[in-house]
């Protein structure tokens, strides 16, 4: 079964996304996300320039293989441009194998190890009181799990505040929106955050929270320690990872779960984390970290040393991401969460899919492959729009990771 033709489709139905589309002999064809927030045009460039030539004439049934030609055949590894674009070609064929075995991809992957796959939600407010709203309206929708953000007092355009109930989205039009941080602001404001929300829920529904990689690691294990009594799921991306020995000290100090990973791209980035207990959740996703093939290896590395997955889900992951979480989800022994960004109906409507959501669950669907389709049509209806995430500045002007 010869792959005789692939394309890069770039939409922007609402936000922008890259669809890698590979097509057999045989007219099956298979979908991959390829999609990197703010950096869009460099992995479909990469794609359509040094991939899709590469694959035309290969046996679309040898993913494992097609795998480590394109990461060990490229001699330049690693990196989130390559990596998406490797877990694109890597989705698209385990797309192909589904369909052409007439199976939902998990049946592939060893089956379902559970009945569905637990999502959280993104409740943020720009007050405490919208943030509780927020998490209320979550909790009505059925959720079990639910991240909580809020703005903070004096700190303009803290992270996770949104635009509109269900869609947040940082990426914006023109240059990057510049953003100002002050740490000792949010260390005050979120353990009492915290405390009213618990007040408020009880403990029967997951909180958790994203500091999204700006504290030191002293300044996280301070914030762990002050949210134990409100038994956090997890707290993610306490500090930035490049040093995961820093971890250490995170770990020394609090028993609050650590969650980490949707930035990195290949099982070495979470090797040492995993490896020495420094965390508790695994975050990585099928689109940024070289697909479900790779993510299979990552996730038998964390069962290992008793880490769950916990997989990024943001509105940045297009629907066939999302598809493919689901199905990697559902079959891995240590799944711990799936975090779940609903699209906008725009989206929705261009890629049309088998997953469902009920009672705070995920389901991939049983359509053979991983069950979602494009539009192209309709795609072609929403060019490309380029986005920026934006920059972060501490107060006094200082570059600070967003
Ligand atoms: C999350 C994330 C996202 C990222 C976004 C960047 O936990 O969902 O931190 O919201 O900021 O995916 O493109
Ligand atoms: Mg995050």
């Amino acid at each position: 079964m010869r792959i005789v033709d692939g394309k890069v489709i770039v939409c922007s139905p609402g936000r922008n996304f890259v669809t890698l589309k590979l097509v057999t002999e045989d007219g099956v064809y298979g979908l991959g996300d390829a999609t990197l927030n703010g950096r869009e045009l460099a992995v479909a460039s990469y794609l359509t320039d040094h991939v899709i030539p590469l694959l035309v004439g290969r046996d679309a049934r040898r993913i494992e293989d097609t795998w480590q030609y394109l990461y060990k055949g490229a001699y330049w590894r690693r990196g989130p441009v390559t990596m998406s674009a490797i877990a694109a070609v890597d989705t698209a064929l385990w797309d192909i194998r589904g369909k052409t075995l007439n199976a939902p991809v998990y049946q592939l992957l060893g089956g379902a190890s559970r009945e569905s796959v637990m999502v959280y939600g993104h409740a943020n407010g720009s007050t405490e009181a919208e943030t509780i709203a927020a998490v209320k309206n979550y909790v009505d929708l059925g959720y079990r799990a639910v991240r909580a953000q809020c703005a903070i007092p004096g700190v303009q355009h803290a992270y996770g505040v949104g635009r509109g109930t269900l869609y947040y989205e940082p990426a914006q039009k023109g240059r990057p929106l510049e953003t100002v941080w002050s740490t000792e602001r949010y260390l005050d404001f979120v353990p009492p955050l915290f405390a009213s929300l618990r007040k408020e829920f009880g403990y029967d529904v997951h909180l958790l929270h994203d500091v999204h990689h700006r504290l030191t690691p002293i300044e996280a294990a301070r914030l762990g320690k002050a949210l134990e009594p409100s038994r956090l799921f997890w707290l993610e991306d306490p500090v930035p990872a490049e040093n995961q020995a820093a971890f250490r000290t995170i770990r020394q100090h609090t028993t609050t779960p650590i969650a980490v990973g949707e930035v990195f791209n290949t099982i070495y980035d979470c090797a040492q984390l995993i490896e020495e207990g420094l965390i508790d959740y695994i975050r990585t996703t099928v689109v940024h970290a070289g697909g479900i093939s790779h993510m299979k290896k990552i996730a038998a590395l964390a069962e290992l040393h008793h880490v769950r997955t916990g997989s990024h889900g943001a509105t940045d992951l297009s629907p066939v991401a999302m598809a493919g979480a689901l199905h990697f989800d559902l079959s891995v022994h240590n799944f711990g969460v799936q975090e779940y960004m609903r699209h906008t109906p725009e989206t929705d409507l261009v890629f049309p899919h088998a997953y469902s959501f009920e009672h705070g669950s995920m389901h991939p669907g049983d359509a053979p492959g991983l069950g979602v389709d494009i539009d192209e049509t309709l795609a072609a209806q929403y060019p490309y729009d380029p986005a920026y995430l934006p920059v972060n500045r501490l107060v006094d002007g200082t570059v600070h990771s967003w």
